[in-house]
């Protein structure tokens, strides 16, 4: 080993978030407005709620909370989604969890790569929901194969960002010039490209299959589609967004506005549609155009275990069939906050039902007497004001809210049926790697938080 001193992979998670970030804010303005408008609603919720702003001091997510988002990408093949595994694990990103969305209409499987330890998700949690192309999900074998042919000559990566991670994984790190080096290669994989790399009738062929299929296919790169930052009051800056104009998605996917919030809701703003010029031989171009990056915002809540899940499922599918509305009807809110009403909605019930993941740690009362605090049993202790217990975040995505996302922005008319069924062995096994389970990792930091009581 050469005693090269390396720098951390939440330092340069962190870095590439950033870098992520302020390239975005070039290529899509409005997301720009966006992040201010967010920043503002915080500060405001904040100002207007010092008991939230001290628990999330207390439970590391106040620090985290300017620099929080997640992003997006598409990719079309089993090589691309493996090196974009290799990509994230430099920056201490792994994939967690697996979506099918084929159900909901869309042809890819998707994980999401974030990461995993309280301590890196406190630094900076920054996550990207990826897609693989699902390409056994287009019918007509003749554009099937010439997808895959131009999938097939395509290299999402620089160079250098090769070079870079096979030596991450050889050495164990980057030093600082290779980490800089680094960010800048691996940014490039993520950039918008307004050179298409197919004819426009051949991009008009592969839009005419699914819209997602022409996105990923016809261009250089998997841009990135969307950068997602985190609100508190995502009700406030749904109105605010269309307040200043913004095209925002009629309904916030999840669960309904609660007193305690729980997993996520999102909302988007419409796709831009964007110019964009395909080769038409002899270095000629004819111009056409696209529509695939947004805008969203998400707020996030407590995780909830497998039982909690199982009842928000089991709400959430009543509140969009009833009447069989889906989640269009004009009354889906009304609907979808009285089918919530049967879910427990403080946090000293959720816990004791085993709803979701809780934090534990001493207060000031249990610090004076910590050895009293160990003795109680963990809800004596609370009772007693020796012990506190703080909602976990959601870290994950939702799957019918990921569903709903994409439908709004392609379009939003595209409802396609796929007779496909999830397939996670396959999925893992295009990826290199099984995908951890979301709940194993949030009953991990709640075991160990436990475990440091006593
Ligand atoms: C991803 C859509 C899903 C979310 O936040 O649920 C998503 C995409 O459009 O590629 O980002
Ligand atoms: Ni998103």
């Amino acid at each position: 080993m050469t005693g090269k001193s390396f720098v951390s992979s939440d330092q340069i998670r962190s870095r590439f978030a950033q870098a992520m970030s302020d390239m975005y804010r070039q290529e899509v303005p409005l997301y720009g407005e966006l992040m201010s408008l967010v920043a503002q609603v915080n500060a405001q919720v904040l100002a207007d709620d010092p008991a939230l702003a001290q628990r999330l001091d207390r439970n590391d997510e106040r620090a985290r909370l300017d620099l929080e988002r997640h992003g997006a990408i598409r990719v079309g093949s089993a090589e691309e989604l493996s090196m974009l595994r290799r990509l994230f694990a430099v920056m201490g990103m792994y994939p967690v969890g697996y979506y099918d969305l084929s159900v909901a209409g869309v042809p890819v499987h998707s994980t999401a790569f974030r990461p995993v330890e309280a301590a890196a998700l406190a630094r900076n949690p920054f996550r990207v929901f990826t897609s693989l192309l699902r390409m056994e999900l287009i019918d007509d074998a003749a554009l099937r194969a010439q997808a895959a042919g131009i999938l097939a000559r395509r290299d999402i990566f620089t160079a250098g960002a090769r070079a870079l991670i096979e030596q991450a994984e050889r050495e164990g790190g980057l030093d600082e010039a290779d980490a800089e080096r680094f960010v800048a290669e691996a940014l490039e994989t993520f950039r918008w490209h307004s050179d298409a790399t197919v004819p426009l009738p051949t991009y008009h062929a592969l839009h005419d299959a699914h819209r997602l299929i022409a996105d990923v296919v016809s261009f250089h790169g998997p841009h990135i589609n969307h950068l997602t930052p985190r609100t508190l009051d995502i009700d406030a800056a749904q109105l605010q967004m269309q307040e200043r104009g913004m095209a925002a998605k009629a309904v916030i996917e999840g669960p309904p506005r609660r007193q305690c919030p729980i997993l996520l809701r999102q909302t988007s703003f419409k796709a831009l549609e964007e110019a964009v010029r395909f080769p038409a031989g002899n270095g000629s171009a004819e111009a056409g155009s696209h529509t695939a990056r947004f805008g969203e915002i998400e707020q996030r809540g407590l995780a909830l275990t497998p039982k909690g899940r199982t009842l928000y499922d089991a709400l959430l599918a009543q509140a969009r069939e009833s009447e069989g509305a889906g989640s269009t009807g004009a009354d889906y809110g009304t609907r979808l906050q009285a089918a919530f009403a049967g879910f427990p909605d403080d946090y000293d019930t959720l816990r004791q039902e085993g709803l979701g993941y809780f934090r534990y740690g001493l207060t000031e009362a249990g610090r004076a007497s910590p050895d009293h605090a160990a003795t109680l049993p963990t809800e004596a202790a609370i009772a007693a004001g020796l012990v506190s217990a703080d909602p976990i975040v959601y870290e994950d995505f939702l799957p019918v809210s990921a569903a709903g996302i994409f439908q709004s922005n392609l379009g939003g008319t595209e409802q396609r049926a796929y007779a496909a069924h999830s397939h996670q062995a396959a999925f893992e096994q295009a990826l290199g790697a099984p995908v951890r389970d979301e709940f194993a990792l949030y009953a991990a930091i709640e075991r160990d938080s436990l475990a440091e009581l006593v």
